[in-house]
């Protein structure tokens, strides 16, 4: 009996540590802004969306601010430029502030 539980407290370890290794596939909702900026935009003469357009010209990157994260975005740029300053919903691998994107909607 003792050695059972030993036995499942090794295996319990060892699909943690396989579950750490991998990626985590997440799923945000938030608003498309931009790394500089993030929750709130700078240029109070401009919109949201055209904050997010003008600083990503100017080098920034895209970014979700969801709830107090902000999270940098990479990939699908042309989905995230019309996006700009909406609530979407992004389903994406997590790493680190980064979120890979792997699809962007629209959210209501
Ligand atoms: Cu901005």
């Amino acid at each position: 009996m003792k050695t059972k539980r030993k036995l499942t407290a090794a295996l319990i370890l060892a699909l943690a540590g396989a579950f750490a290794t991998v990626a985590q596939q997440q799923v945000l909702t938030g608003v498309v802004t931009d790394s500089m900026c993030g929750a709130a935009h700078m240029a109070k003469d401009k919109t949201p969306a055209q904050c997010t357009q003008m600083c990503v010209k100017d080098g920034m990157k895209y970014a979700l601010a969801a709830g107090k994260s902000v999270y940098t975005l990479e990939g699908h740029e042309v989905e995230l430029a019309k996006l700009a300053g909406q609530k979407v919903t992004i389903k994406g691998t997590l790493k680190g502030d980064t979120l890979s994107v792997q699809g962007v909607a629209a959210s209501k």
